[in-house]
């Protein structure tokens, strides 16, 4: 059993799909270990993507992660981030295969901030993600 952290970001919760996209998860052998919706700050957010801080997006990254609501996750399963990784898709939701979550619900955007979901690339990401977010007694696996 693996954990990943998650975000469903503000274009995908504004357009109400938190549901069918916390279904794709749970269809795909990942259960929810902990969720919560939560509005992120400049700070949070800066924090948060710190690794990004030099790319020129950055600036608009953060403007989009704190322009409304997300839902934060942490998910279980067998191979967790690998297989949250092929369900998302690519990063470019245009470029995304079809029938993952950025090719259902962030195709045709043309801001690649709003690709629907966030998820660890990989362990060390998914360990620090977490407990940025949740505390040890938040997670009720
Ligand atoms: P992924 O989320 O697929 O791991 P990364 O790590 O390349 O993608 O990008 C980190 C974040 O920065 C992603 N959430 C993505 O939405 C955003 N991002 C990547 N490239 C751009 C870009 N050219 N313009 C705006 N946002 C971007």
């Amino acid at each position: 059993m693996e954990r990943t952290f998650s975000i469903i970001k503000p274009d995908a919760v504004s357009k109400n799909v938190v549901g069918a996209i916390v279904d794709r998860f749970e269809k795909n052998g990942l259960r929810p270990v902990a969720m919560k919706k939560a509005q992120l700050s400049k700070e949070q957010a800066e924090l948060f993507y710190a690794e990004h801080k030099e790319r020129p997006f950055f600036g608009e990254l953060v403007g989009f992660m704190t322009s409304g609501p997300v839902v934060l996750q942490v998910l279980e399963g067998d191979s967790a981030i690998t297989k949250n990784r092929e369900l998302m898709g690519a990063t470019n939701p245009n470029n995304a295969d079809e029938g993952t979550i950025r090719y259902d619900f962030a195709r045709g955007n043309d801001d690649l901030s709003a690709n629907a979901v966030h998820g660890s690339d990989s362990p060390e990401a998914a360990a620090r993600e977490i407990s940025f977010f949740f505390k040890d007694e938040e997670l009720v696996g």
